[in-house]
């Protein structure tokens, strides 16, 4: 066994942080529609909390922003002339389109890619899967740039192996990490990877939900193992629950979180619980850690309020074994049986003893809670001595981005401000100095123009 810590890797908040009701399927997205956002102090939420795990002594990584408003997707789509004709044009004839090539929604980086560590993969490196994300326009134009940002942050190719994105059709939706956990005792142990899928795509008679998309596909989860490199006796697959899909649960990270030797999970996350846990503790056969569900029952927490607070859309960390912090968002706060549940969890004889609350309003008002804004990445000491230091969040790091996001954000932002060419020039602008910052070489269209 390799020596081994989790990282987390937090996508920093974009300038075009807006609210454009993009997301079918996720109540947060819809209900905020058209409501003016808060560009600047999104993005300051998001490095407080990065900041205060780092203080906690957690490896806290950042994942640049993209380029938004898209030009190359606009113009892709037959919208032509200067830069400023394009999005002058897209307003006018389909704003619709514009909202989504303007999307900062590459902040949830738990969506970016799916990551295996070394100690599962079957050449001892890093496997990196962005995810294609092909349920939603604004976010299937994210996996190009994700994979160059993520090669611009592991680049050793000694330590880490970076795959293309699987082919953009439904059938092999993907939507990366958020829809798979892993666990283990110690993280440099070899783990079990549990991928939860939403749909069988090559079966149209297997359940699926009726009202909101199954954006993730069994298919998917398979090929990305395969693409990793697991072995089979360690990879646990599990479906979604279709009906908490229809509630609005439209990640598996909306309704369970798994850490080291922990699932944490709601009672109604999964279509067969009792075959979830036969599963994961064959995988776990011979490990001599117990292993813990921790399931929470429907009359204690509803899946509505599960959905609501983002009780789940937690972050478990734990620098020892049994000794896990629950970080939440300050929806769990107010939310009575949420928080009520939470009290007894940490009061509890289990793993979970500690909870940590940050305000993220900005981000879950489109559905992003702490647990979508991060990209867990486990590494040994070698594979984070090769890790791009200017992406490692520390005090210089966090100062300095803090006022980055001072010089080049907006206050506030409302849906005609896309169409603005000053907005774009002002993102280009920023970014290109955040090239500089965190050394990405050139991983943006316009820098390639
Ligand atoms: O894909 N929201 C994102 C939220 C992603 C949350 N991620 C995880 N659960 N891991 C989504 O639905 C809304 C954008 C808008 O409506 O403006 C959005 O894309």
């Amino acid at each position: 066994m390799n020596k081994a810590n989790e990282a987390n890797f937090d996508g920093l908040v974009g300038p075009t942080h807006n609210y454009s009701g993009l997301s079918f399927g996720n109540v947060a997205s819809l209900n905020n529609v058209d409501r003016p956002s808060h560009p600047k102090e999104a993005a300051k939420q998001g490095l407080t909390k990065m900041k205060a795990l780092a203080d906690l002594g957690f490896i806290q990584g950042v994942l640049a922003p993209h380029e938004r408003p898209h030009i190359p997707s606009l113009r892709r789509l037959g919208f032509s002339g200067s830069d400023a004709q394009v999005l002058q044009k897209a307003a006018k004839k389909a704003p619709n389109i514009l909202a989504a090539a303007s999307s900062a929604s590459c902040m949830w980086t738990a969506n970016a890619a799916t990551v295996s560590p070394s100690s599962d993969t079957h050449d001892g490196r890093i496997h990196f899967t962005p995810a294609n994300l092909v349920n939603k326009f604004h976010r299937s134009i994210e996996h190009e740039t994700t994979g160059s940002i993520l090669a611009a942050t592991f680049s050793n190719p000694k330590h880490f192996a970076h795959h293309q994105a699987l082919p953009s059709v439904d059938h092999f939706g993907d939507e990366g990490a958020a829809n798979h956990t892993r666990f283990c005792s110690e993280y440099g142990d070899r783990g079990i990877e549990l991928f939860v899928y939403g749909m069988t795509a090559f079966d149209s008679t297997s359940p699926k939900p009726a009202r909101f998309p199954a954006r993730h596909t069994l298919e998917a989860s398979e090929a990305v193992a395969r693409l990793h490199g697991l072995s089979d006796s360690k990879v646990v697959y599990a479906q979604q629950k279709p009906d908490v899909i229809d509630a609005g649960v439209f990640h598996n990270d909306v309704i369970a979180v798994g850490n080291r030797n922990a699932h944490f999970y709601h009672q109604e996350a999964f279509l067969d619980t009792e075959k979830m846990q036969r599963d994961i503790m064959a995988a776990w056969e011979g490990n001599t850690e117990p292993f813990h569900f921790i399931e929470v029952p429907s009359h204690v927490v509803s899946v509505e309020d599960c959905v609501k607070s983002y009780l789940f859309n937690s972050q478990l960390l734990s620098h020892n074994p049994n000794d896990m912090t629950i970080v939440v968002p300050g929806e769990c706060q107010n939310t009575p049986d949420v928080w009520n549940y939470l009290n007894a969890l940490i009061a509890s004889d289990g793993p979970i003893n500690e909870v940590k609350v940050y305000d993220l309003k900005q981000s879950m008002s489109n559905g992003g809670g702490p647990a979508c804004l991060r990209l867990r990445v486990v590494l040994t000491d070698e594979e984070h001595a090769a890790v791009n230091p200017h992406c490692l969040m520390n005090d210089a790091l966090h100062s300095r981005l803090n006022q980055w996001v001072d010089q080049h954000y907006r206050d506030r932002l409302v849906e005609q401000d896309l169409a603005d060419p000053r907005l774009l020039t002002e993102s280009r602008t920023a970014l290109d100095e955040l090239t500089q910052i965190m050394h990405l070489g050139s991983v943006y269209d316009f820098q390639k123009i």
